[in-house]
């Protein structure tokens, strides 16, 4: 392989930008906050300006649970409440221009079930087909949970992934979660780019 950063990346028709659960309750600070989660916040808007550019349609997908969710400590599960549906905590970061065009996708929305992927319980999958859209940028929170299980889904069901190395942050529960999602994630296929390879 060689140096990455002298690959350029055009954008075209059938691309698609996926930002994945940039809220408030996973920024330093949030009920469930992602180390350093905030400064993801520009490197996203620097893509956003790339790609809104060239007509590429945006998709944010936002973790958006009731009150007593599954995961949260209190009912049995493994997170702090966060999220809550309609909460300032579950609010996109105050900081991140999302085009007006931005199509919303809630996940996590029943109480006894998670979800983690952007694609489980959501009408994604058949938004990108009757798109005609093939490849995917993926970026956001958290780089171990829902970055990760998006990225999976969409390699499985055959989407082209190109995981935006700079714009995501992991929990790190156990330290090298983080490193070790990216690399599945990039040994199932997903191709790691920075901003700076995107042709402006
Ligand atoms: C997430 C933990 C719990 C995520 C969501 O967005 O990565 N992580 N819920
Ligand atoms: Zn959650």
């Amino acid at each position: 392989m060689g140096n990455s950063s002298e690959k350029i990346v055009r954008p075209r028709p059938g691309d698609a930008l996926i930002i994945v659960d940039v809220q408030n309750d996973f920024l330093p600070g949030g009920a469930l906050g992602v180390p350093k989660g905030d400064e993801i916040v520009p490197v996203i808007n620097r893509y956003l300006e790339a790609l809104v550019g060239k007509d590429i349609p945006v998709f944010a997908t936002r973790d958006w649970h009731p009150e007593k969710h599954c995961s949260f400590k209190e009912q049995g599960g493994p997170w702090p409440p966060h999220c809550v549906a309609s909460t300032r905590g579950a609010e996109f970061a105050p900081g991140l221009f999302l085009p007006d065009s931005t199509t919303i996708i809630s996940k996590g929305t029943d109480v006894d079930r998670d979800a983690y992927s952007g694609f489980q319980g959501t009408d994604l999958d058949h938004r990108f087909k009757s798109l005609n859209i093939r490849r995917l940028f993926i970026g956001g929170l958290a780089t171990d949970y829902c970055v990760l299980s998006t990225v999976k889904d969409a390699l499985r069901r055959g989407y082209e992934v190109m995981l935006l190395q700079d714009a995501i942050r992991a929990v790190d529960v156990k330290p090298g979660d983080g490193d070790r999602a990216i690399d599945e994630m990039i040994r199932l296929g997903a191709k790691p780019i920075t901003r700076d390879m995107l042709r402006p």
